[in-house]
C-alpha cells in the first residue's frame, strides 16, 4: 500500500457513531496494512535484545509519527470533527515497571531509526504493570487489562508457535510481532504462553510476587519460557539457512541480555547444542561466549538474582545441569589463570546450592557493560572486581540514552519547532542544537514562551486527571521514577516539610510559588515504599490546605504514573529531581528526558547526572550531597542520631513520622519508616541511604534554584543550555555505540 492510498482510505473512513476504541482499531489496522509491505524478514547478521520488560507506552501517536503521516491524519480527523487528542484514552502498553523496560523501548526505537537490525524478544503479559489509584492516600492496585483495548499493533504468528518443555508440563509459546518503525522496520516479538491453565499462568503477570516457593517457580518458568522460545527459534532458523556448522552461529547472532532475567538463554543454547546436535560441551560454551553480551542495570545486592539449585533442578533438570557443568568448566579455567580461592568464590556460578545469574552472565558474555561511567567503574572496582582482574577486556561502558523522537519531538512539538527555526536539520543530526545561542534574547524569550505553554498544558492535565487546581504562575519541581528507598523520595518529602515550616515561620519571604510533583508506583510487596507514598500524600494534604502556605507551596502525587504521564511531566517541569544516594542509581534515564525538555537538575553526583553536568555545566544545574568517595569514608561511623540531636530542624521534620502530625490509621507504616532511619533493621544500619546526611544540602539546592527562578532570564538560560547540550543522551548515540563496539552490526 502506498502512502497516498493509505491517506485516501483514511479519508474514506466512516467516523460517525464510532467510539474512540473502534476508531483506534480501524486507523491502526489501516496503518499496519500500509506498513506491511516494508516489514520484511531479514537473514543477515543481526543483534537480538532479550528483555523481561518492555515499557512501550502508547504506540498510536508514535507510530503515526514514525510513518510520517501524523500531521495528515490529524488534519483528516479534524475535518471529520474528531480531535486527534481523543486517542489519549488509549491505554499504554506497560509491559515493564521502570528504567530497564523503558530503555529497551528506547533502544528498539533508535535501532529502527538508524536502520540497525535489532530484534526484541520478551513476554506478552496479559496484565502489565498494575494500575494505581490512591484511596485515602494509600496506593490501591488494580490489574492492568491493557488488551481490553485490543492490540491492533501486534500480529499473532500462530504457525511459528513452539513448545517449551518443563519437567512437569509443556507450554506453547505463541509469538506476537510488533513493528518497530523507523528508517527500517524491525520487530519486537513477544511470546504468549498457551496450552493449559497452568501454562497460561506463565504469561499472565509481570513480576509475580516471588516471596513463596510457588512464586519463585513461576518466575523461573517465565525466564526460561521466553529465553528458550527465542533461542529455539534462532537455532532452528540458523539450521534451516546454514546447516549445523554451529561455529558460525555467532557470526549471525549477537544477543544482548538485558540484565540477568534472560540468562537462562545461555544455558538453553548450550543445552540445545549439546543434547540435540551433539556438540561437545566446551565447544558449546565457546559458541555461547561469542554469542552473548550482558548489561547490568543495578548494583543493589537484593536485585542480583540467585536461584535455588534444587528448585531449578525440579522443573528444568537439564538447565540446572548445564549451570553446574558451566561452574566446573569455569572453575578449571580460573585455576589455570591462577585465581585465588576467594576470587573463584566471588566469581562462582553455582555455590552453596545457589545459582548466581550475574556471575553466569559475566563468565559467558563477550562483553559486560554498565549503563553510565560511574556505574561501569563500580562494576569493575566492586561488584565484579575479581572477574575484571582476569577478564579486563570484557568490561565496557555504554551510557544510557533516550529516544528524542518520543521524548522531545512527540511530547514537546513546540520546543521541537523552535529547534527547527534555530537549528535546521537537527531532527536527523541532533548535535546541531548545540549551535543555538542560548544568550540570544529572541531565542531565550521563545524558549520561555514554550515552557509556559507546556506548563499550562501539564497543569490542565493534572486538573483533569487528579481534580487538583494548581496556581498558574508556579515553579514545577518533579520527581518521577519507581518508588525505592535509594531514590530517596522520602528525602524530598522531608525537604518539602522543611520549606513548609520555614514558610510558616516567615523565614522565606521571597520564595517563588512552587509545586512539587511526584509520580511513582510502589512494588506491591514493598511495605516501606507504600508507607512513603502515604506519607507524601499526607504532606500534600496538610500543605495544600493550609491557607498560610497554599499560595506558595503545593504537593501533588499523581496517580497511575506511566509513560504517557511522563511525557506531559517532562515537558512541563522546571526542575528535575535526581537525588539518589551516590553510587546507587546505575544511570537514570528520566534525568535525560527532563534535560532534553529544558529542565535543570537538582541532583547528586550519581549515575548519568555526572555526565549531564559534564555536558551542560555544573553551573547550570544544582548539584549537592555526598559523593561516593565521601560516603565510603564515613559509612562505618555514620550515625543519623547525631544529626537528629544537633539539627533541630531535621528533627522536627523527621518526628512528624511519629508525633501525630500525620495519620497512618494504625498501620504502622510511619513508625517503621522512623525506625528505619533511627535504628535500622536486622538487614541494614540506621538511615542506610543517608537521607539525613544529605538533607540540609538538598534543601539549600532547592532554595537556590527557587531564588534563581525569580530571575526568569537567568534561570531559563540555564535550562535552555541543558536542552541544547542533551544530544549525547540520545539513545541513537547509545545504540550506535552498542552496534559498533558490541554487536558489530552495521546499518542496512
Ligand atoms: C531482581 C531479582 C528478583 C526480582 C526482581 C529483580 C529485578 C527486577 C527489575 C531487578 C531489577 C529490575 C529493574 C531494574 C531497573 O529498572 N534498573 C534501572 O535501569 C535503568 C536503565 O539502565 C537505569 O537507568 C536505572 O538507573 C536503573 O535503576
Amino acid at each position: 500500500m502506498k502512502k497516498n492510498e493509505f491517506l485516501k482510505e483514511l479519508k474514506d473512513l466512516q467516523t460517525e457513531n464510532k467510539d474512540v476504541k473502534e476508531l483506534y482499531m480501524e486507523v491502526s489496522a489501516l496503518a499496519m496494512k500500509y506498513l506491511s509491505s516494508q516489514w520484511r524478514p531479514y537473514t543477515g547478521r543481526a543483534a537480538y535484545y532479550f528483555s523481561i520488560e518492555y515499557l512501550m507506552g502508547r504506540m498510536f501517536y508514535n507510530n503515526l509519527m514514525e510513518l510520517g503521516v501524523a500531521e495528515q491524519v490529524k488534519e483528516i480527523f479534524a475535518k471529520k470533527g474528531v480531535d486527534i487528542h481523543v486517542f489519549e484514552e488509549v491505554e499504554d502498553a506497560a509491559l515493564g515497571n521502570g528504567g530497564l523496560g523503558r530503555l529497551a523501548a528506547c533502544f528498539l526505537d533508535s535501532a529502527a531509526g538508524l536502520s540497525i537490525p535489532l530484534y526484541g524478544y520478551g513476554i506478552r503479559y496479559k496484565y502489565g504493570l498494575f494500575k494505581q489509584q490512591f484511596i485515602n492516600g494509600y496506593q490501591v492496585e488494580e490489574p492492568d487489562d491493557w488488551l481490553a483495548w485490543g492490540d491492533p499493533w501486534s500480529v499473532r504468528k500462530e504457525r511459528e508457535s513452539r513448545v517449551i518443555h518443563f519437567a512437569d508440563f509443556d507450554v506453547t509459546a505463541v509469538p506476537y510481532d510488533m513493528p518497530i518503525i523507523g528508517k527500517r522496520i524491525n520487530t519486537l516479538r513477544l511470546y504468549q504462553a498457551e496450552g493449559s491453565d497452568e501454562a497460561a499462568k506463565i504469561s499472565e503477570y509481570l513480576y509475580p510476587a516471588d516471596d513463596t516457593e510457588e512464586g519463585k517457580i513461576l518466575r523461573i518458568r517465565q525466564e526460561y519460557f521466553f529465553s528458550a522460545a527465542a533461542i529455539g527459534e534462532l537455532v532452528d532458523k540458523f539450521v534451516q539457512a546454514h546447516g549445523t556448522y554451529f561455529k558460525r552461529f555467532p557470526n549471525y547472532h549477537s544477543i544482548q541480555l538485558n540484565d540477568t532475567h534472560p540468562v537462562m538463554a545461555i544455558a538453553e543454547l548450550i543445552r540445545i547444542l549439546t543434547k540435540e546436535y551433539a556438540v561437545g560441551f566446551s565447544d558449546a560454551v565457546r559458541i555461547a561466549k561469542r554469542t552473548f553480551n550482558y548489561t547490568n542495570h543495578t548494583i543493589l545486592p537484593e536485585a542480583l538474582e540467585c536461584w535455588d539449585y534444587q528448585l531449578l533442578e525440579r522443573i528444568l533438570p537439564d538447565i540446572a545441569a548445564v549451570f553446574k557443568r558451566l561452574q566446573s568448566c569455569a572453575g578449571r579455567e580460573w585455576k589455570k589463570l591462577g585465581c585465588t580461592e576467594s576470587e573463584s568464590e566471588k566469581m562462582a556460578i553455582v555455590q552453596d546450592g545457589r545459582i548466581r545469574m550475574a556471575n553466569a552472565a559475566v563468565y559467558v558474555a563477550s562483553t559486560v557493560n554498565g549503563v553510565a561511567e560511574i556505574h561501569s567503574d563500580i562494576l569493575k572496582k566492586e561488584v565484579f572486581a575479581a572477574a575484571y582482574r582476569y577478564y579486563p577486556d570484557k568490561f565496557q561502558n555504554k551510557t544510557n540514552g533516550v529516544t528524542q523522537r518520543r521524548w522531545l519531538m512527540l511530547c514537546n512539538s513546540e520546543l521541537s519547532a523552535m529547534f527547527d527555526r534555530y537549528a535546521a536539520g537537527w531532527r536527523s543530526d541532533m548535535k546541531k542544537i548545540e549551535m543555538i545561542d542560548t544568550s540570544d534574547q529572541v531565542v531565550l524569550h521563545e524558549f520561555i514562551a514554550v515552557k509556559e505553554t507546556k506548563k499550562k498544558e501539564l497543569l490542565q492535565y493534572i486538573r483533569e486527571r487528579e481534580g487538583i487546581e494548581l496556581p498558574k504562575d508556579c515553579m514545577v519541581y518533579s520527581q518521577i521514577k519507581r518508588l525505592h528507598e535509594y531514590k530517596r523520595q522520602l528525602m524530598t518529602a522531608f525537604a518539602i516539610l522543611r520549606i513548609y515550616f520555614d514558610l510558616k515561620d516567615g523565614k522565606l519571604p521571597d520564595f517563588y510559588p512552587s509545586v512539587f510533583l511526584f509520580g511513582a508506583k510502589a512494588a506491591s510487596c514493598y511495605y516501606r515504599a507504600k508507607g512513603i507514598i502515604k506519607y507524601i500524600n499526607e504532606i500534600a494534604n496538610l500543605v495544600n490546605h493550609d491557607p498560610q502556605t497554599r499560595d506558595k507551596l503545593r504537593v501533588v502525587f499523581v496517580q497511575n504514573y506511566n509513560v504517557s504521564y511522563a511525557e506531559k511531566i517532562v515537558a512541563g517541569s522546571n526542575v528535575s529531581l535526581q537525588v539518589s544516594t551516590a553510587g546507587l542509581e546505575a544511570s537514570g534515564t528520566g534525568n535525560m528526558k527532563f534535560m532534553m525538555n529544558g529542565a535543570v537538575t537538582v541532583g547528586t553526583m550519581d549515575g548519568a547526572n555526572i555526565e549531564i553536568v559534564e555536558k551542560a555545566g555544573r553551573e547550570n544545574n544544582y548539584i549537592f550531597g555526598a559523593t561516593v568517595e565521601e560516603l565510603t569514608a564515613i559509612r562505618d561511623r555514620y550515625d543519623p542520631n547525631v544529626i537528629l540531636t544537633k539539627d533541630l530542624e531535621a528533627r522536627r521534620v523527621v518526628e512528624t513520622l511519629t508525633d501525630g502530625t500525620f495519620q497512618d490509621d494504625g498501620n504502622g507504616y510511619f513508625s517503621e519508616l522512623y525506625r528505619s532511619l533511627t535504628e535500622g533493621a536486622p538487614w541494614h544500619k540506621a538511615d542506610n541511604y543517608f537521607v539525613l546526611y544529605d538533607l540540609p544540602e538538598y534543601v539549600n539546592a532547592l532554595l537556590k534554584a527557587n531564588s534563581e527562578y525569580g530571575n526568569k532570564e537567568l534561570f531559563s538560560q540555564k535550562a535552555l543550555y541543558n536542552a541544547t547540550h542533551s544530544s549525547y543522551f540520545s539513545s541513537d548515540r547509545t545504540i550506535a555505540e552498542y552496534a559498533a563496539d558490541i554487536w558489530k552490526v552495521n546499518e542496512i
